[in-house]
């Protein structure tokens, strides 16, 4: 062993120190190189083997062993240190806070008219009724020829009806719809018919002119005018309130003969507020038109007359939503400005 050479453990002692110092990764695979590198200390140490005089030979080749082992058992105890703090510390950079409330998607509703649609449509569904619907575009045979309006009947007027050609036209009402249903199945019939009607109305606070209609047709033996007012008063309580009257006022209709519009007693003051938003103190609110089906409909459907009756209404569903919920103006329903439409989620 030369001169001023290191012995093992004096080369561990400092290779020992050196790692202490270690502040990274990088710094602990220095250490490595140094001294168990190609040109490492300890490595330099056993290269000098043959130099050693032979008896001492055993003994140094186990203390450098010795020393090298060591060293590698550290070596690779501060390496894993610092990749677990490494881990450690990525994981905290990324940490994410699974607790914390998400951003709130907010819920979305059906539009009001949408909901009075359902309301209607649900309480004639529950009485047996099916739900039947058509096209918006229709022809002017459905939509006048087949509901007895007369040639000359002022609502055929071009004026007041939007037509596409002399014969294809926008319904004015859904009952086309039921005229189709008749064309289509024979008797019993029982059938609602929700959807859109169009007319050329000017818009004002209660004009649009897109509407919305839930129309009824019941056709069976026997059926007489007393059905329909338990029918209409039925839906009536169901619709405003249990305790509300009813009335039928004569009136008149193309398609139905007799023909009524049918008032309900205020269901805000029950007529006792002169000044009541709702009824204006007249005590009774219109909503709805209906009557018996004139037989020339029938008879458009072939069906027997001397066997079959029917009842027929129409309800206005801008008009039924605005009584019900205090709207005083028809064109806030087609805004859609939420602040309208969120009252009504
Ligand atoms: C109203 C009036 C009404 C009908 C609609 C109807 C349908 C067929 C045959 C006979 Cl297929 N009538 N529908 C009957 C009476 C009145 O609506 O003021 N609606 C808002």
């Amino acid at each position: 062993m030369g001169v001023g050479m290191k012995k093992p453990d004096e080369i561990l002692a400092e290779a020992r120190g050196a790692l202490e110092q270690a502040q990274d990764a990088q710094a602990v695979e220095d250490v490595r190189i140094r001294y168990l590198g190609k040109k490492g200390e300890l490595t330099a140490l056993l290269r000098s083997m043959g130099e050693i005089a032979p008896e001492e030979r055993k003994a140094f080749g186990q203390a450098v062993n010795t020393a090298k082992d060591a060293l590698e058992t550290l070596l690779q105890e501060r390496k894993e240190a610092f990749a677990s703090a490494g881990r450690s510390a990525q994981l905290a950079a990324e940490r994410i806070d699974v607790t914390e409330p998400s951003r709130t998607v907010p819920a979305g509703a059906r539009h009001m008219i949408t909901q009075t649609i359902d309301e209607i449509a649900g309480i004639f569904m529950s009485m047996g009724y099916s739900v039947t619907e058509g096209p918006e575009v229709e022809t002017v045979f459905f939509n006048f020829d087949a509901l007895n309006a007369a040639p000359d009947h002022p609502s055929r007027d071009m004026s007041d009806t939007f037509y596409i050609s002399d014969d294809i036209l926008l319904r004015t009402q859904t009952s086309p719809v039921q005229v189709r249903t008749l064309l289509a199945q024979a008797p019993p019939v029982k059938v609602i018919s929700p959807g859109r009607c169009f007319r050329t109305d000017t818009p004002d606070a209660t004009h649009s002119p897109m509407f919305h209609q839930v129309e009824g047709l019941l056709v069976d033996e026997g059926v007489t005018m007393g059905d329909l007012k338990g029918t209409l008063d039925a839906f009536a309580k169901r619709m405003f309130g249990a305790d509300v009257k009813t009335k039928f006022r004569p009136h008149f209709f193309p398609f139905t003969e007799p023909s009524a519009e049918v008032d309900v007693s205020c269901f805000l003051c029950g007529g006792e507020d002169p000044s009541c938003r709702v009824c204006h103190g007249s005590g009774w609110i219109e909503i709805l038109g209906c009557g018996m089906v004139h037989p020339n409909v029938l008879k458009v459907a072939d069906i027997d007359t001397e066997r079959y009756t029917g009842f027929a209404f129409g309800v206005g569903v801008e008009r039924t939503a605005m009584l019900k919920h205090g709207i005083d103006d028809i064109r806030l329903f087609y805004e859609n400005d939420v602040r309208f439409i969120g009252q009504f989620y």
